[in-house]
């Protein structure tokens, strides 16, 4: 905040909030550069903006944002990538353990005081280490779990992505130990599978009743990614009624999680809050990047971190 007001006028307002919300809307009025996260821009906040030049997102994913009204206009939309790719991956990796030896349900069992006895074959876990990691979606992210997986844990690592990744050029230590492998063929080999999507038309819903279906019995399932790539009724079917032996949850179809839905007390669910990139640290970083982007849109220069439209 204190880079911006160095150089521009800022008006900080919460559209969330009620009482920030006129404060919001009338900066739009005169915007010409706008920063923060999540909140979705739909096409008409951007027509209440007319002067607007400039959207630095304080996120990797931009799901949020109108993106063909955005390209229309001309507005120049910038993320930020790179530097949340190792503490998602730890996320993700936390998520994984808690979720095969069932970490939450025994910290339970001790915080509630029914550590009566030596624990049986009831509440005994599932190794990870040597497992087979099914990985959809192999981005940066995607690839730094890869890393934790194969250099860490000893697991051979499957990746579903649109295009083989050129290892040599980018991940060379994971190369002969991450294999680009056909959908089915991987869900047919994983004893976990990771989704790490972005949210788009080619990924929403994609992770339906079919792929749980087509997942080794016993198979974990993690999401790391986006909530709305998973179809959340089938994954609820596959736990109630399939052979999915657990899954860990860091996003939603919808966030915050309603109360009413299933997945927030399924016992055979580890639900995380979307604290994927939750570290002081990092959001640190992301808030300097996301700064630095706008500044330099701002100042006409090109940002370091532009999201790119396919
Ligand atoms: C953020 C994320 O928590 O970067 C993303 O896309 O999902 C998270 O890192 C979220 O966008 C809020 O800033």
């Amino acid at each position: 905040l204190a880079r911006l007001q160095a150089v521009h006028e800022v008006t900080v307002a919460n559209p969330r909030l009620p009482e920030q919300l006129p404060a919001f809307q009338a900066a739009l009025a005169t915007a010409e550069g706008m920063i923060g996260s999540s909140y979705p821009v739909n096409e008409a906040l951007l027509a209440s903006a007319p002067q607007l030049k400039v959207i630095s997102s304080v996120s990797v994913g931009v799901d949020n944002y109108a993106l063909p009204a955005l390209a229309a206009r001309g507005i120049l939309l910038c993320h930020t990538p790179g530097v949340l790719d190792e503490t998602v991956a730890d996320t993700v990796f936390a998520l994984l353990m808690a979720s095969s030896r069932r970490l939450v349900e025994l910290s339970n069992l001790v915080r509630e005081g029914r550590w009566t006895r030596n624990i049986g074959e009831d509440l005994f876990g599932f190794d990870v280490h040597g497992k087979t990691l099914g990985l959809l979606g192999f981005g940066r992210i995607g690839q730094a779990i890869a890393r934790r997986a194969a250099l860490g844990f000893g697991m051979p690592v499957l990746y579903h992505a649109r295009r083989p990744v050129d290892l040599a050029l980018q991940a060379p230590e994971l190369q002969g130990r991450a294999l680009h492998t056909p959908m089915a063929d991987l869900l047919a080999r994983a004893d976990i599978v990771v989704a790490m999507l972005p949210l788009s038309d080619s990924t929403r819903g994609m992770i339906d009743a079919s792929v749980f279906g087509a997942m080794k019995p016993g198979a974990i399932f993690i999401n790391g990614g986006r909530g709305a790539t998973v179809q959340e009724d089938a994954l609820l079917h596959a736990l109630d009624h399939g052979t999915l032996r657990a899954a860990g949850l860091d996003v939603f179809a919808t966030e915050p999680l309603p109360m009413d839905s299933p997945l927030r007390t399924h016992p055979k669910v580890t639900a995380l809050p979307h604290i994927g990139s939750a570290t002081f640290e990092t959001r640190h970083a992301m808030a300097e990047l996301a700064t630095s982007n706008l500044l330099q849109a701002l100042a006409g220069e090109r940002p370091a971190a532009v999201f790119e439209q396919a």
